[in-house]
């Protein structure tokens, strides 16, 4: 009787237990697994334009049965002022947003869902980059000892960031129209949805750290106000095309792009317990030092992630918690039955169009070559074969 009674529990454990390869609700989006194609910056968008070799890189990882339920776009940036980088896209204009098309009609076609990440790097950027060769802006004037890539004789070449100028407090409107805009193109273009990237040290994210942020005005000091961009860009974009359309990704520890802040814990807290307001579709948090260290640490103690969702779900949220560093299918394994609904793979998806194949049948993978990550050509881009 009592062995009975085990096994019926174990049943019932197993039939609970999420599994990387069934559907999930994430807010509107219906996604058919909980493999998540994670953003990925290739510098292969000469003119910021999207092109027939980026929709076939996106088409080869869209068929939900052996690639990703859910594509991420690279960063791509809402404004001119929001590039930091060459050959990186953009969906400010509508040429950029007809560019789109091809890629979202190419990965609908195998059927897949994509949503694209709306960027502005703020500090992380070069005069080379920006409008009429002017300093990029940020929160303040602090050069973040950081670097960035431009592309030279079809090389990337890593150059230090340029000096930036702190935003005057009337550009903030216009900072936030901009993001709404791009929410706008996005649908326009055929996406599925946006995340908002307010993570890896760029302009959100150097509102929210003190580190970077020495405003004495509205958008500076206290944690309210340090986070008073992000909760500005979020309303817009909810309010142009729906919260359930709406992801955004958070790095709360990582050091990327001179990201520093003595108090994470409150400081994202308080984020995610605004997040957890608006029905959004996902919250993707990346764990950790992004590309890196899972266990990095900021602050005194090391960061508590159980007690980040809890606060968002203790506001309301219901939307799809989406981790991202590092994971291979056992650590996914192990984050889903922790909790997690959604596991988004960046270097693997690289190098494997067929990675949902693969981590059903626990490999082989191919090795994701580095020197191919930003610029050049198909090579190391859509040659990577599958199985
Ligand atoms: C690597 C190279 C350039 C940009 C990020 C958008 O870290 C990026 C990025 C990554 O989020």
């Amino acid at each position: 009787m009592q062995i009975a009674n085990q096994s019926a529990v174990k049943n019932l454990m197993l039939c609970d237990m999420k599994n990387l390869f069934e559907p999930c609700q994430a807010g509107q989006l219906q996604l058919a697994s909980r493999i998540v194609m994670a953003p990925l910056t290739r510098n292969r968008a000469p003119n910021a334009l999207a092109n027939a070799l980026m929709a076939e890189y996106y088409a080869q990882r869209a068929n939900p049965a052996t690639g990703a339920g859910l594509i991420i776009t690279e960063a791509t940036a809402i404004s001119h002022q929001g590039q930091g980088y060459a050959d990186v896209p953009g969906i400010w204009s509508a040429e950029q947003v007809k560019a789109w098309q091809s890629v979202t009609d190419a990965v609908h076609a195998k059927g897949g869902k994509i949503v694209v990440q709306l960027w502005h790097v703020g500090r992380i950027s070069h005069t080379s980059l920006q409008p009429n060769g002017l300093a990029p802006v940020a929160p303040s004037a602090i050069v973040a000892k950081s670097k960035t890539v431009l592309i030279e004789n079809g090389l990337p070449c890593f150059v230090p960031t340029s000096e930036p100028r702190a935003l005057d407090l009337s550009e903030m409107p216009g900072i936030v129209y901009d993001y709404r805009r791009a929410a706008k193109n996005a649908i326009d273009a055929g996406f599925d949805g946006i995340e908002v990237h307010a993570a890896n040290g760029y302009l959100i994210d150097q509102f929210l750290r003190a580190d970077s942020n020495h405003r004495t005005d509205a958008y500076g000091g206290s944690i309210e106000n340090r986070t008073r961009l992000l909760k500005e860009v979020m309303l817009a974009v909810c309010q142009e095309i729906g919260g359930g359309r709406c992801g955004i990704r958070i790095s709360p520890v990582t050091p990327a792009n001179d990201a520093s802040d003595a108090t994470p814990q409150t400081l994202f807290e308080h984020v995610v317990s605004f997040l957890g307001t608006l029905g959004l579709a996902y919250v993707h948090t990346i764990e950790g030092a992004t590309g890196a260290a899972r266990d990095f640490q900021q602050g005194a103690t090391p960061f508590d992630y159980t007690a980040l969702k809890k606060a968002y779900q203790q506001s309301g949220g219901h939307g799809a918690w989406m981790l991202n560093n590092g994971y291979d299918r056992a650590l996914a394994d192990h984050s889903l039955a922790e909790g997690a609904d959604l596991i988004a793979f960046g270097k693997s998806f690289i190098a494997n169009p067929d990675l949902a194949t693969r981590l059903k049948q626990n490999g082989p993978y191919n090795t994701p070559d580095r020197s191919s990550f930003y610029g050049g050509t198909a090579v190391g881009y859509t040659d990577y074969p599958s199985l």
